[in-house]
């Protein structure tokens, strides 16, 4: 299945209802170039449909989950052509993904490569994890929404701090700002973010839908509307076999057995 793309690779066996997506680009330590958006997003978009699929892990290599947009390829182009281009917009449509994505981060993450695991819904660091939007010492800002999804995650003060300067931060500085929402040694990265990966697929499909759905308007609205938007797609909820079958199991003392339906 994988043999398809060249810049990344496609994994449907590590466990049940899990793909998992490896930047592959070992060479230039995972720089984002227009290929490797480009095929990232038509695989996660494809897993995106896919109903055997509950949740999607995004990971890099030990030494890079990406090392940032590919400068070599930005480096001789002008505005016109980043803007006819629309370079690196592509990347939105990962937000927009309904399946929920886990970041699992090994080595750097820095620019886009960081910018590219803010994108994710759960971003699990590994202990050798560096963070950084060092685009202001190249004569740039962040372009595929790091200034404002590192002012959501960690706050103005931090952000600031980290775009301004182009310093990086280390796992732990990640995981304490609110970054990241658990560290571990490295050897233990991918066979956790593999199982959160499998407890949520093993979840009501359309209630982690659902619930990623209501906790990103938390982001795109006012507290009041946000709330009314949760009490409605949570009594939507109650339209689901999930629902049934998920409180008829507790009331029976026995596992539930989902259909994601
Ligand atoms: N782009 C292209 N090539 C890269 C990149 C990159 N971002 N990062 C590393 N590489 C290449 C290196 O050039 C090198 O290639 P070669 O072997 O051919 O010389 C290879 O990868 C290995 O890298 P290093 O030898 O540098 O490895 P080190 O271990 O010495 O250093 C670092 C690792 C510290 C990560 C270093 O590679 C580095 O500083 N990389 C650049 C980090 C950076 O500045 N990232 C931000 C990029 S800008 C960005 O992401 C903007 C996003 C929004 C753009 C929107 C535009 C409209």
């Amino acid at each position: 299945e994988s043999s398809q793309y060249q810049t990344i690779t496609v994994d449907r066996a590590t466990a049940p209802r899990v793909a998992l997506i490896t930047l592959n680009r070992p060479e230039a330590l995972n720089a984002l170039n227009a290929e490797l958006i480009s095929e990232l997003v038509d695989a996660a978009t494809t897993l995106d449909l896919d109903p055997d699929v509950g949740a999607i892990v995004l990971t890099g290599s030990d030494k890079a989950f990406a090392a940032g947009a590919d400068i070599k390829q930005m480096q001789d182009m002008g505005y016109p052509q980043t803007y006819t281009d629309n370079l690196f917009a592509e990347a939105d449509r990962l937000a927009n993904l309904r399946t929920p994505l886990i970041a699992a981060v090994a080595g750097y993450a820095l620019g886009g490569g960081c910018e590219l695991a803010m994108l994710c819904d759960i971003l699990i660091a590994a202990d050798t994890a560096v963070f950084g939007q060092p685009e202001i010492k190249l004569g740039v800002i962040p372009g595929i929404g790091g200034s404002q999804r590192l002012a959501r995650a960690v706050g103005k003060a931090v952000a600031m701090d980290l775009i301004l300067t182009g310093r990086t931060m280390k796992a732990d500085e990640a995981k304490q700002t609110g970054l990241a929402s658990r560290v571990v040694p490295a050897d233990q990265l991918l066979p956790t973010a593999l199982e959160v990966a499998q407890t949520i697929g093993g979840y009501s499909k359309p209630a982690t839908w659902m619930a990623k759905e209501a906790v990103n308007r938390a982001f795109e609205t006012s507290l009041t509307e946000g709330i009314r938007f949760e009490r409605r797609v949570f009594q939507a909820g109650f339209a689901t076999a999930d629902q049934s079958e998920g409180m008829a199991a507790f009331a029976e003392k026995r596992p539930p057995n989902f259909t994601h339906s």
